[in-house]
């Protein structure tokens, strides 16, 4: 059958498009998408707050540079500022963390100082940067990155800072706190401590100073869907089941697979791209595969971490941060002990949001911050009615400007961690994970056979080095492509050459 057989793909975001477009480029004829909500676009969700468009899911193209499909899309769409298509930008390799201007707050309610923090800010991106070196055979010294980053910043900032006074030591360990929440939610992950440091370094940064979409990351999504051949989504449709291993039978044809919709609609189909996020498949596995996922790989899906990162957007009729500044850090005077998590989640959670990125620029914002907050502090913030998240944050910007009368005008927050069809937010490599659980993840069912690659494994959680992101999803869905059409190209017993 070749260009004729049935393929479907579960999943309308980045990664499940890009299948789909590579998938009818090349000339199949009978591809469809079903999609459990009612828009495309999964994690990249562009939304608005008054009249600015704000980003609900992806914020940034990480690495816009000539590697990143992403950054090549974009531009061909005309999406992005001019700024962001110079070779300047596209040349700055920042290994991940673009060099904002920092403001730091203390929750004394005053403005600390470089001069005061610089030093603990270079410690702990030192620090932070010798983490991604341990290479997965070497062996691990540590048994996680929080420990090996706790124990060197300990180590080092002792021998240091010997000479300046204990206040001042003591406010710069509460930064290294706060910049332990920050890279908990860069990494998506509770604490450090869960994170691996063996695969801490397979994750890797491409060249460019990260960039957004002016009119929002969505518009990647609608351009991409208008190249779609038109109604192969099917909206509203959550698969409950994928059976695979049957023969099914329907207009004079068989089908290894059939997949099982709740609404109750059976759809056959020769082969099946499965793009779920990697929370939803840790909840549904039991259920969403039948017969279940071979042991190896449903280890891995146990083994690698998927974990919360949720923005909550504040909005203000004044700036209350210097004019050039990009983040703003809250300094916990009380957290010297280098923590990432708070001792009482519904009492202490507004402590595990670690600041705001600013955005930028205020002629089309206004004063607006984004404020980020990982974990399970992150997770039953959800939970919390809107009014009570406002109230949290206007007590806590009030207490560290030291200004009483500071009022947000507007306050606006995602929800992930609840979110049915996410069940959080991306992937991290947990402790006790390798390259190995991503390759089983990706792997194909089964891999040989009379029947092969009856369901295909997409979505970020399945890139080696670029999970967590955006175009780590894409390549994913266009590697399943690229793995069907090398699949009918290649000469094999079963299939006659070519279509
Ligand atoms: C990036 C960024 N970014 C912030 C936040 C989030 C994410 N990412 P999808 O989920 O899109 O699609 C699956 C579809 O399947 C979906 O539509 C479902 O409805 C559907 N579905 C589920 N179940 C179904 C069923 N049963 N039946 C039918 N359909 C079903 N990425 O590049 N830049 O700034 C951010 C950020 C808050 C939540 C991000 C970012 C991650 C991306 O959004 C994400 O990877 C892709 O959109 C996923 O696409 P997909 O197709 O795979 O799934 C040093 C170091 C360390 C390591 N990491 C550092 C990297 C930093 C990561 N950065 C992230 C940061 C932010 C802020």
């Amino acid at each position: 059958h070749g260009m004729d057989s049935q393929i479907v793909i579960v999943g309308c975001g980045i990664s499940g498009i890009g299948a789909a477009l590579k998938l009818t480029k090349h000339g199949f004829r009978n591809v469809r998408i079903l999609e459990a909500t009612g828009r495309s676009g999964g994690r990249i969700k562009t939304g608005k707050m008054g009249n600015n468009i704000i980003e609900i899911g992806a914020n940034w193209i990480h690495g816009p540079s000539e590697a990143n499909p992403v950054f090549c899309l974009s531009r061909q769409y005309s999406l992005l500022d001019p700024e962001s298509l110079t070779p300047e930008n596209q040349d700055l390799a920042i290994g991940g963390h673009p060099p904002w201007v920092p403001n730091w707050f203390s929750s004394s309610g005053h403005k600390l100082t470089p001069e005061l923090m610089g030093p603990a800010v270079e410690l702990f991106a030192e620090v932070l940067e010798e983490g991604g070196e341990f290479s997965e055979q070497g062996g691990e010294p540590y048994s996680s990155v929080g420990e090996f980053i706790r124990t060197e910043v300990r180590q080092r900032a002792a021998e240091r800072w010997q000479g300046d006074s204990l206040s001042c030591q003591s406010v710069r360990l509460s930064l290294i706190s706060t910049l332990l929440k920050a890279e908990c939610c860069v990494n998506g992950t509770h604490t450090l401590d869960t994170l691996g440091l063996g695969a801490f370094g397979l994750y890797k940064t491409l060249p460019g100073l990260d960039c957004t979409f002016p009119r929002g990351y969505e518009g990647l999504i609608d351009n991409l869907m208008k190249e779609l051949p038109a109604g192969i989504v099917s909206y509203h449709r959550p698969v409950s089941c994928v059976h695979w291993q049957r023969v099914v039978r329907k207009g004079g044809r068989e089908y290894p697979v059939v997949l099982e919709c709740e609404d109750g609609e059976r759809i056959p189909a020769d082969h099946v791209i499965l793009t779920v996020p990697l929370g939803y498949l840790k909840k549904h596995h039991g259920t969403l595969l039948s017969p279940p996922l071979p042991l190896h790989k449903l280890h891995s899906v146990q083994r690698m971490g998927f974990g919360t990162n949720n923005k909550i957007f504040v909005e203000f009729d004044q700036p209350w941060w210097d004019d050039d500044c990009e983040v703003i850090y809250l300094v916990w005077e009380d957290e010297s002990d280098l923590v990432d998590q708070v001792s009482d989640v519904e009492r202490l959670w507004i402590k595990k949001l670690f600041g705001f990125t600013v955005l930028k620029p205020t002629e089309r914002y206004g004063h607006v911050l984004c404020g980020w907050i990982a974990g399970h502090e992150s997770e039953f913030m959800e939970t919390l009615p809107e009014q009570d998240v406002t109230h949290s944050v206007t007590h806590l910007i009030r207490r560290f400007t030291g200004n009483p009368t500071i009022t947000p005008r507007r306050v606006l927050r995602s929800q992930w961690f609840h979110d049915p069809w996410t069940c959080g937010s991306y992937t991290y490599t947990a402790t006790g994970t390798s390259l190995q659980d991503i390759h089983n993840l990706a792997e194909p069912l089964p891999q040989q056979g009379e029947q092969p690659l009856q369901v295909l494994f997409a979505g970020e959680a399945t890139h080696p080095s670029f999970f967590s992101t955006v175009h780590g999803a894409l390549l994913t869905g266009w590697r399943e492509a690229g793995r069907l059409i090398s699949h009918y190209s290649a000469p094999s017993t079963f299939q006659p050459t070519r279509s």
